[in-house]
């Protein structure tokens, strides 16, 4: 693989040196999850999948490209509207990836949509969809850990960032559509730079001084309601975008400058309180309902006209069954 430009590598064809996707291989409107095999399950609700599909297999009439990173994209229609949906495994590096790599191949505003799994800190139950309108993030103070230290915090919280507050809405009504009333929940989440210490779970072997850190939490934002690890960088990202992207000048002004527009949501794996964990017969139900809802929620948000967005002259949406190499 032969990269140009040390600032944003690509190689010759266009691919982004780690998602792996160059133009025309990306709609405007993307669903990011964590695991590869949540991305698989949720495609079986595009457009013309055959049903016979077997499972773990991306159905052959999508794009598909799985990058040298691990990063799996594929693409499609839903109700006939351009989509992809990116597996872009753990972490706010991750995060970072998937959004600038993902934003650099595409014309026109863009709409991204995290689903993803995560612990609750409030009564939503394993099983159960948070939609945080908002998220900060937790970071490990590592200055805290040196020998004779005077830093006095073991963590770091920043302050909150917002989603798209028209998203937010539309994901809880197409959520408690498919889920049903009781089942989803709204408020703050916390994205965490670790599954571990900066989520407040125990370890001896290791020295983390997080006993307090759940009331350290609620304290810094009162309706903190989920712990989990990327969401904080897709609602800054999209914040702090630029509207360089844009075809048309006159969309400028639409979104305050911001040429991507973000939602999140999860489904709950891990109760912190009761200390309950998700079970596989609950992850294989709630999955394709919580999908369809954000697929539902990807098509009705708002982002201009056909004219505005990418074109689908030489994209992958036209074709069928095409997988990268
Ligand atoms: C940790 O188990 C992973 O699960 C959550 C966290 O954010 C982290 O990535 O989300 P995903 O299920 O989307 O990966
Ligand atoms: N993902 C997380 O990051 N934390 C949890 O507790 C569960 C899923």
């Amino acid at each position: 693989m032969s990269m140009t430009n040390a600032n944003f590598p690509m190689d010759a064809e266009g691919r982004t040196y780690h998602v792996g996707v160059k133009r025309g291989e990306l709609a405007n409107r993307v669903l990011t999850v964590g695991d590869p095999a949540r991305a698989i399950v949720l495609s079986r609700s595009l457009d013309g999948v055959d049903p016979a599909t077997p499972a773990k297999t991306v159905p052959t009439n999508l794009f598909s490209c799985f990058s040298h990173r691990g990063f799996l994209t594929i693409t499609g229609r839903y109700k006939g509207v351009p989509v992809s949906i990116v597996a872009i495994g753990m972490g706010v590096s991750m995060m970072d990836f998937f959004v600038r790599e993902c934003r650099a191949v595409v014309d026109g505003p863009m709409v991204m949509i995290r689903l993803g799994s995560c612990g609750s800190l409030s009564d939503a139950a394993v099983g159960d969809i948070c939609v945080p309108s908002s998220s900060y993030l937790v970071q490990r103070n590592v200055d805290y850990f040196a020998p004779a230290s005077d830093v006095t915090k073991p963590y770091h919280l920043s302050r909150a960032f917002e989603a798209d507050p028209e998203i937010t809405k539309i994901l809880v009504k197409n959520m408690t559509a498919s889920l049903g009333e009781g089942h989803v929940w709204s408020g703050v989440n916390a994205t965490a730079d670790s599954f571990y210490s900066s989520q407040g779970r125990q370890d001896d072997n290791f020295v983390d001084k997080n006993e307090d850190l759940f009331d350290e939490l609620l304290a810094h934002e009162p309706n903190t309601q989920t712990l989990e690890m990327e969401t904080f960088v897709l609602y800054h990202l999209a914040k702090t975008s630029t509207a360089a992207p844009l075809k048309h000048s006159a969309l400028v002004n639409i979104h305050n400058n911001n040429s991507i527009r973000a939602g999140g949501c999860m489904m709950v794996f891990a109760q912190r309180k009761t200390n309950d964990f998700i079970t596989k017969e609950d992850v294989a139900r709630v999955e394709p309902l919580a999908g369809k809802a954000v697929f539902d929620s990807l098509v009705e948000v708002e982002l201009g006209s056909e004219d505005d967005l990418h074109s689908s002259v030489g994209s992958v949406w036209e074709k069928e069954a095409v997988v990268c190499v």
